[in-house]
């Protein structure tokens, strides 16, 4: 909840007699507030798990959905029925929905406002072109306006990406022209021209994260590094043989989301906003990718993928790598897990996931043919 001003009644300058030297109550300072918007994506369960070991209370935007969303953030549920020491809420609103987001900001007052909400699947984005613009450039107004209108000042992290660069070559930094390839791109050059117009406008403390691919076990399945690692892990237990992949020669530079989170919080910390690319700096293609993948679990990839034009994208995005150096000089930041050791996590962990899902089959509890 929002933060109490500071009662300087209570304080040491309430002393009558000044010369009387009082040992001041240990009150611990009020925990910071911190909202976040995506909060059952990948990033939004990282984040908050990162924050709440910072102390923070969370509170964390959800969308309506006919299922349970929250898969990601189950293992920091604690039901305020059951505890009243209960660190994450959850609350509904929709980044297409304006009066929510207001009405949320207006009745937290965070501290820091997390937007990390997005439709952020780049060929899905071709086909719900106006949907995405609307929650990616659109919604980041929407809250940025609410964050504006709020009666305390709140500082503002946006989820920008590295395909606003789109078809700029590398190595691109903060200065590199943006030339999205995708109506996600072009929506998210929006939401970031959206945060500057604010901070220039309003002198918000608003900030960019300009962030390059990062993925985890945590990963959408329909991303190409988990769709791989997923199918390594299937294949390897005898649940499928084949995959189906799209443009192989495509390079990106991909990090660990665990790492990423913290770069986002360190933009909000600094004495003045800015905005910043985050990269490990190291690139590879998704071909690489497939070999590190299924070498790592003993297998040869090309006896698995077959390529299916249907996965190709209408302008694609050829070649990303970040030049972080000003993240890694101002914040302090760089990353922690390296290529290798990112695709030995995934793989590791999908290969546990299929053995239980072999389990399940064999038992005659699921088909194999059917993806959780
Ligand atoms: P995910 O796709 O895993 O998560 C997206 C989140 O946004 C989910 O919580 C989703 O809810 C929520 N969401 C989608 N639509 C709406 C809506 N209309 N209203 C409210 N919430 C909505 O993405 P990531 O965690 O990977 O990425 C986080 C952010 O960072 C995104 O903005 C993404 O575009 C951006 N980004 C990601 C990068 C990456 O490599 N991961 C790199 C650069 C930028 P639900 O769970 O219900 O679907
Ligand atoms: P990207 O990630 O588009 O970079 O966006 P994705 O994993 O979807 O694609 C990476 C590259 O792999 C190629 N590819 C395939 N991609 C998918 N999804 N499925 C396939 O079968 C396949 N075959 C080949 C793609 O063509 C592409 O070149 C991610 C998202 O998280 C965005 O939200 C984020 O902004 C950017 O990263 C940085």
């Amino acid at each position: 909840m929002a933060t109490a001003p500071s009662d300087k009644s209570n304080g040491p300058e309430s002393t009558k007699d000044s010369a009387v030297t009082t040992i001041p109550p240990s009150i611990p300072p009020p925990r910071k507030v911190a909202l976040v918007t995506g909060i059952t994506g990948q990033d939004g369960s990282y984040l908050t798990e990162f924050l709440l070991s910072k102390g923070y209370d969370v509170h964390g935007l959800i969308r309506r959905s006919s299922n349970f969303n929250t898969a990601r953030l189950d293992h920091l549920y604690v039901d305020p029925h059951i505890s009243s020491k209960a660190r994450m809420k959850l609350h509904y609103a929709d980044l297409s929905d304006a009066s929510s987001l207001r009405r949320w900001v207006d009745s937290i007052l965070p501290d820091e406002v997390y937007n990390l909400a997005a439709q952020s699947h780049v060929a899905v984005s071709f086909e719900i072109p106006d949907y995405t613009a609307d929650v990616v450039g659109t919604g980041s107004l929407r809250l940025l306006e609410a964050v504006r209108l709020a009666p305390k000042s709140i500082r503002y992290y946006q989820a920008g990406s590295s395909e606003m660069f789109g078809s700029t070559p590398p190595p691109q930094s903060e200065s590199t022209p943006f030339h999205p390839r995708s109506p996600y791109a072009a929506a998210k050059v929006a939401a970031h021209w959206y945060t500057v117009n604010y901070r220039e406008a309003y002198d918000l403390f608003a900030c960019n994260g300009i962030l390059f691919n990062h993925e985890s076990p945590r990963r959408g399945e329909n991303f190409v590094t988990r769709k791989i690692t997923r199918a390594v892990g299937r294949i390897k237990v005898g649940l499928q043989t084949k995959l189906f992949l799209g443009n192989l020669s495509a390079a990106r530079d991909w990090g660990f989301a665990g790492d990423y989170v913290e770069a986002m919080w360190l933009m909000l910390q600094q004495d003045k906003p800015g905005d910043y690319v985050v990269a490990t700096e190291e690139s590879h293609t998704v071909e690489e990718f497939l070999y590190a993948a299924f070498g790592y679990a003993g297998l040869d990839w090309k006896d698995h993928v077959e390529i299916d034009k249907k996965y190709f994208r209408p302008t694609e995005v050829d070649s990303l790598k970040g030049d972080s150096t000003k993240a890694r000089r101002e914040l302090k930041w760089k990353p922690k897990v390296g290529f290798q050791d990112l695709v030995k996590m995934m793989v590791d962990h999908d290969l546990e996931l299929a053995k239980k899902e072999k389990v399940l089959v064999d038992a005659g509890y699921r088909d194999s043919q059917q993806q959780p």
